[in-house]
């Protein structure tokens, strides 16, 4: 299998992390996003131009959820997707609230971070307190169990879990989230994890290469 994709794309890193944690063989190509994802031969694999991208043989898959299930139904062991319904259901709100409400909501911070905007206080704050809302959630749906819904990792954690221990880094303190402090550490323990963790040089480095790109194509 290869999978196309960023270092630095939650999108793409949480299925980097759901391989790992399957176990199974893959090669990585990355894509930078800097002209190289508009080229004839990667539109050819995503017209939409956007990793990640999964190519298993002959069959191609896009969209990072999508590829998830593939790689669950495709290679059942170790699971990643609770059988119970209220755990199956724990782990799908944990997956689409990161993916509909978290990132969407940590743009303005984001942004800022990458240095491509300069969001208003106003907006900062309203970042801050959606982002506070989604933690809130999170923090009441972790039961005893070390992570969500689940004695295992599931999908829940390859995909919140690429994204909230980076809070600090937008500077969202997780202080008063005890329980999903200690999940955090629990991930970043993790091989796969860790394996996959970008620097704040890479990020620095996809941050000047993106610019470059899109200040090329703005003046073309
Ligand atoms: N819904 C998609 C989102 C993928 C996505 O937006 N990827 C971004 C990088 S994080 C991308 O490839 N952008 C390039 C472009 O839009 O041209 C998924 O979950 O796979």
């Amino acid at each position: 299998m290869k999978l196309y994709h960023t270092p630095i794309s939650p999108n793409s890193r949480r299925v980097w992390i759901a391989l790992l944690e399957k176990n199974l063989d893959f090669e990585l190509v990355e894509i930078h996003l800097d002209g190289d994802h508009l080229q004839p031969e990667f539109v050819a694999i995503n017209p939409f131009h956007r990793i990640p991208v999964l190519v298993d043989d002959d069959f191609t898959v896009v969209e990072s959820m999508a590829i998830l299930d593939y790689l669950e139904t495709k290679y059942p062991e170790p699971t990643m997707l609770p059988k119970d319904p209220k755990d199956l259901a724990v782990v799908r709100m944990v997956e689409l609230v990161t993916v509909n409400e978290l990132l969407p909501g940590l743009n303005p911070l984001s942004s800022e971070k990458m240095g491509w905007g300069t969001p208003q206080p106003q907006e900062i704050a309203k970042a801050k307190e959606k982002v506070d809302t989604v933690l809130k959630f999170f923090e009441g749906l972790l039961d005893d169990r070390p992570f969500f819904a689940s004695n295992s990792v599931t999908f829940a954690e390859c995909v919140a879990g690429t994204v909230v221990p980076l809070l600090s880094w937008v500077d969202v303190p997780l202080d008063g989230y005890p329980k999903i402090q200690a999940w955090c550490d629990r991930l970043l323990a993790r091989p796969s994890w860790q394996q996959t963790q970008f620097t704040e040089a890479d990020l620095a480095a996809f941050v000047s290469r993106r610019q470059k790109f899109l200040a090329h194509s703005e003046a073309s």
